[in-house]
């Protein structure tokens, strides 16, 4: 029995390897860097996605946001409301997105009018990281109110992202996390070759650090 549910993930991993390709060429195909954000509960995701699509709209670049979420809109109306173009993606039960939810969505943009796509996966630390999407860039957004143990305690979405980032650094005091701890924890996982970008969305500080980060 063991040996048999193992058979179906690798399958149903296989078939979501094959759909993110997908996604991916189809992506390329009309000249969209995606871009996909992984990150605990109210780490900050839908925060970030807007304020980066802010600035890219300051320089003439046109974003679409897909807001990934269990149930409800509340991301995709603050997307809507910022002035983002948005599309909704609820999961129904499924604690992430995957890349065949992703095709149907993808399916509903018309991706000529737009240059980036930003795909904020389900608030969660843990399933994300085994279903990649098609994106150019995985990022994982953390927080220090979440305790200064997140990169201790899931390795695994560290290493599937290439870039990481640490928000709300502007209430790292008052929350008595110091972001030096999490910082050295990134650098040591990734051996020494990477660091985590340190950000607030409140405050703006370390924004433009993270365009970099993703070419953009
Ligand atoms: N102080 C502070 N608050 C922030 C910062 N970034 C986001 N917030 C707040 O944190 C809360 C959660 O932010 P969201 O952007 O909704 O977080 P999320 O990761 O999209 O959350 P889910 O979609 O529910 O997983 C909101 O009240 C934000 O205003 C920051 O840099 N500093
Ligand atoms: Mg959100």
């Amino acid at each position: 029995m063991h040996i048999v549910q193992m058979g179906m993930e690798h399958d149903v991993l296989r078939e979501n390897s094959k759909i993110a390709h997908s996604n991916y060429r189809l992506l390329k195909n009309h000249g969209i860097k995606c871009v996909e954000l992984m990150g605990s509960i109210g780490s900050g995701k839908t925060a970030l996605i807007i304020k980066l699509a802010e600035r890219l709209r300051a320089k003439g670049v046109r974003s679409c946001a897909v807001a990934g979420d269990v149930t409800g809109e509340d991301d995709y109306r603050r997307m809507r409301e910022s002035g983002l173009d948005a599309v909704n993606c609820n999961t129904g039960r499924e604690c992430h997105l995957d890349a065949n939810m992703v095709r149907k969505v993808l399916e509903q943009i018309d991706l000529d009018s737009y240059d980036v796509i930003f795909i904020e996966n389900v608030g969660n630390l843990v399933c994300p990281a085994d279903f990649p999407l098609g994106a150019d860039y995985r990022v994982v957004v953390v927080s220090t109110t979440e305790g200064d143990d997140m990169v201790r305690k899931h390795h695994d979405i560290f290493i599937h992202s290439d870039v990481a980032v640490l928000n709300k650094v502007d209430i790292a005091d008052a929350v008595d996390v110091d972001p030096d701890v999490i910082a050295g924890d990134y650098r040591r996982l990734t051996g020494g070759l990477k660091e985590i970008y340190r950000c607030s969305v409140k405050t703006e500080q370390g924004l433009g650090g993270i365009l970099s980060a993703l070419d953009l």
